[in-house]
């Protein structure tokens, strides 16, 4: 294995408490106290995830402390030059006292659990008073996808935010389906703390040794060949007035698919949250608002404003595991010859065997759309074996464009992970491969065809080396068996009925069984919503009206309200002219399918294998029909009656949430 770890560790960030200091007076916060942020670095290592601090010594239960707070962190490949970032970071410790931790890193450490086992997370909001009002730093964590218990979902219409520098809330849930997690603030600012680093993921294996035994048949590979790979971006100012090509845009990064476009409206200004412009020209503290001459050079800069005048720009620089891996020149499909620090930090493979990615996007923004090419640039598919919900009957191949015209808008073999997506994947590394293999992430057209001029750089290296292996029974292509071989399939939901209830007098809410995500006019300037109803959950302070905070934060006629224990059949209609990730918590849905929304005619996707997933991205102009079954479990107290109470559902492009793009379902005895 490449030793991705030595030059990593060497690179623990030193920086002066002036430093510090001066950060916090132009930021308007209190100086950083402690050493902590001063040691502070990234994960370890672009292809490793730090592991949280299991306190408890029952194997079925997971009791950790996780801490928020303010962290500098380096995001430079090893052996670089260092890019500190002055970002947030989470860390986990096994005692009350916080003295036995992870280092504070991005990604936050990972949990890795079986289903049935038990999470006792103990957070600790430690990140600084902003001494803005509202307060800018209250946070939280919602475990996202896990199926838990209302009180502990981590949003603020389950629990009261917790104040910055010693606020505690305790989660406690059971997790009871196989995927892949994360975890994040949910919290006023969470746009803005997760864009800084406030992110980890949650691996949850079957417990019923459906897994291993694929594992070891052979069908997926071994636990050395899996991955984690928390894909994410992150934007660092220069230092204020060095020009307008600040240092996480590098010039001579390999970019492909929309660069020009990409270049053309970056020097016209014309992308709304440019570096330049999120950095100097338009500044915001915490609250959205301007504030000038707030960042210093190794600033990251909040993200979030407080109207939607344009379009969302993703951070500047993508991060593996929170380490920006090394660029390599050339395209996917023409790669240019490595350089000698890509060969040095490349993770190492052997030809003929199998790789498994377990894949997080944790971005506010960015879709990351996945491609792996060979030395001389030929694509290796990657197999979708599972993702949000467990592992798949048979392995899929994605993307492409379908026998009926259904134009996945990225080639057939690529993985698609849109902002909150995950995706568990497998690439069979041809038998004949010599050199390096670049992941890629490229450019995709989420605004009705047209791109984000996001450059094309690589996300992992691999290179080949050693004996070859032969493994005659592995994954390698579409429909190969996966859970079916082991005598077992994903659970299918029957068709059903909407179910919707009407809202009890004094509630708010809607009987309509199609869910709107829409762009409502507010005079002239458009403002992200459901149902043209935009639910400010945040600073934005709009209320229906469009006046200044009318009172009502919490506007709920978009509400869905339902039984527990029923099964729903709903759909997610995208009436605007982009693509929106529709996340629901605490429910798991079922994907039927996705055709042109009413009035309006195109191909039609019915979704040809069962998954449960809680992330649907939802083309433009199209209806996405879902169902979902709501199973109750467990309060932290009682047995039953967990599954009650207010679920959030929400666009997971942070700022569009923010700005209203969320609503809630009420889910009732
Ligand atoms: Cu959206």
């Amino acid at each position: 294995m490449a030793n991705v770890l030595s030059g990593n560790s060497a690179k623990i960030v030193n920086i002066t408490s002036w430093k510090v200091c001066l950060v916090g007076f132009l930021t308007l916060m209190p100086c950083v106290s402690g050493n902590e942020s001063a040691q502070a670095t990234t994960g370890v290592g672009p292809y490793k995830v730090a592991q949280v601090k299991d306190a408890n010594n029952d194997p079925t239960i997971v009791e950790t402390w996780i801490v928020a707070d303010e962290a500098t962190v380096n995001i430079a490949s090893p052996g670089s030059p260092d890019v500190k970032a002055n970002g947030m970071a989470f860390k986990s410790c096994s005692d009350k006292q916080l003295s036995a931790c992870t280092k504070l890193g991005i990604p936050g450490p990972e949990f890795r659990l079986k289903v049935g086992d038990r999470v006792i997370a103990h957070f600790v909001n430690n990140l600084e008073k902003s001494g803005l009002d509202p307060e800018a730093n209250v946070s939280g964590i919602h475990w996202h996808g896990i199926e838990l218990n209302n009180a502990s979902d981590g949003t603020e219409v389950t629990q009261p935010a917790v104040d910055p520098k010693g606020g505690t809330f305790d989660y406690d849930f059971t997790v009871t389906r196989p995927g892949i997690y994360w975890y994040h603030p949910h919290h006023h600012s969470s746009t803005n703390q997760v864009a800084k680093g406030l992110y980890g993921s949650i691996i949850v294996e079957d417990n019923q040794g459906h897994e291993a035994q694929l594992r070891n048949s052979g069908v997926i590979p071994p636990a050395e060949q899996t991955k984690t790979l928390v894909l994410s971006d992150i934007t660092v100012c220069n230092a204020p007035g060095t020009g307008t090509n600040p240092a996480t845009f590098a010039g001579d990064l390999p970019h492909v698919s929309g660069v020009e476009a990409w270049e053309i409206n970056y020097s016209n200004d014309d992308l709304n949250q440019s570096p330049l412009i999120l950095c100097e020209l338009e500044s915001r503290d915490a609250n959205g608002v301007y504030t000038p001459n707030l960042y210093q050079a190794g600033d990251v800069p909040n993200i979030q404003a407080p109207s939607l005048t344009g379009r969302m720009s993703e951070g500047f620089t993508v991060l593996t595991n929170g380490v920006q891996v090394d660029a390599r020149g050339g395209t996917p499909s023409a790669p240019a010859a490595p350089s000698s620090s890509v060969l040095a930090n490349a993770l190492e493979v052997q030809a003929g065997q199998g790789l498994r990615l377990q894949i997080v996007n944790p971005s506010p923004v960015r879709y990351m759309r996945l491609r792996l090419t060979t030395s001389s640039g030929a694509q290796v598919n990657l197999l979708r074996i599972g993702g949000e919900g467990g592992l798949l009957d048979h392995a899929v191949l994605e993307g492409g464009i379908t026998a009926n015209n259904f134009d996945f808008k990225y080639g057939q073999g690529e993985i698609l992970v849109p902002p909150a997506g995950r995706a568990d994947v497998v690439a069979a590394i041809p038998d004949d491969a010599t050199g390096v293999l670049t992941l890629w992430t490229e450019d995709f057209e989420r605004v009705e065809a047209t791109y984000s001029w996001t450059p094309t750089v690589p996300v992992m290296h691999l290179k080949v080396g050693g004996i070859p292996v032969t493994s005659p029974s592995l994954v390698k292509q579409a429909g190969d068996p996966l859970l079916t071989s082991v005598g077992t399939s994903v659970k299918v939901l029957d068709a059903a009925p909407d179910n919707l209830l009407a809202p009890s007098s004094g509630e708010a809410g809607s009987t309509n069984k199609d869910i709107q995500l829409t762009f409502w006019s507010n005079n002239g300037a458009f403002q992200a919503s459901i149902d043209g109803v935009p639910m400010p959950r945040d600073f934005t302070g709009l209320g229906k009206d469009g006046l200044a905070n009318s009172g009502n934060p919490f506007f709920l006629d978009s509400a869905r309200h339902a039984t527990l224990e029923n099964t729903l059949e709903l759909t997610v209609t995208n009436t605007t002219g982009a693509n929106h990730p529709f996340h629901l918590h605490g429910f798991s849905f079922q994907p039927t399918k996705l055709a042109p929304q009413g009035g309006t005619t195109g191909p039609i996707y019915e979704f040809p294998y069962h998954e449960f997933r809680d992330i649907m991205d939802v083309p433009a102009n199209y209806t996405f029909t879902f169902r979902v079954s709501l199973d109750d479990r467990p309060t932290k107290y009682k047995p039953v009656g967990g599954g009650l109470g207010r679920w959030l559902f929400h666009c997971h492009i942070l700022p569009h949430a923010t700005f209203g793009m969320m609503s809630e379902l009420h889910v009732h005895h």
